[in-house]
């Protein structure tokens, strides 16, 4: 079973977090941020990959800190929990819609780190003070810290809540089937390179 723990405490924010890819979709634990908790929740059940998480930080400013880091948290983790990559179908996206939204996420487990994403959000701020633009930094923390390449594009979308759900819902379809053993290719790191 594929999983990885990480750890990191900084002035800003202290976060333990464990995933497990050959999962049942369980989110355990909690962000101190409702509204993070309730989207990792939604990017559990369609991974179903298991977090288990325990973060804090400096709320008390805004959300930033924290959803920036266990971007880099969960990227990290990712990275850790695919280990010698052999035998991943690399490649995964997925187009989901949420009532009137619908989000594009496609990504290359490749080693080079990019995001490429483009939303338009409304809303400044939803549920606890969430801000909306903080999806994105999430997103872009984790492909980072996973070496990946990640796109993600709103198609269409007005409720920021949808949009925004429909982020994490999309992207956790895209790196279940990309993360995803292909048993034809098994022993095989799928790089004409031979590295990823
Ligand atoms: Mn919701």
């Amino acid at each position: 079973m594929r999983s990885a723990e990480f750890s990191r405490k900084t002035k800003e924010t202290d976060i333990k977090l464990k995933l497990t890819l050959e999962g049942s979709g369980r989110f355990t634990g909690e962000t101190t941020c409702g509204f993070l908790d309730h989207m990792l929740c939604s990017f559990c059940k369609h991974s179903r990959f298991d977090i288990e998480i325990e973060a804090s930080g400096d709320t008390y400013v805004d959300f930033h800190h924290l959803t920036e880091d266990i971007g880099i948290a969960l990227g990290t983790a990712f990275k850790k929990a695919l280990g010698d990559m052999k035998g991943i179908s690399r490649f995964g996206y997925f187009i989901l819609p949420m009532d009137e939204s619908l989000i594009l996420s496609s990504v290359d487990i490749s080693g080079r780190a990019l995001s490429c994403i483009s939303l338009n959000i409304l809303a400044e701020q939803i549920g606890n003070g969430f801000d909306t633009e903080l999806c994105e930094e999430f997103w872009v923390a984790f492909a980072r810290c996973a070496s990946l390449t990640l796109h993600i594009r709103q198609l269409a979308g007005t409720n920021s809540h949808h949009i925004i759900e429909a982020v994490f819902k999309s992207c956790a379809r895209s790196l279940k089937q990309a993360a995803s053993i292909d048993e034809s290719i098994k022993d095989e790191i799928p790089s004409s390179k031979g590295v990823l």
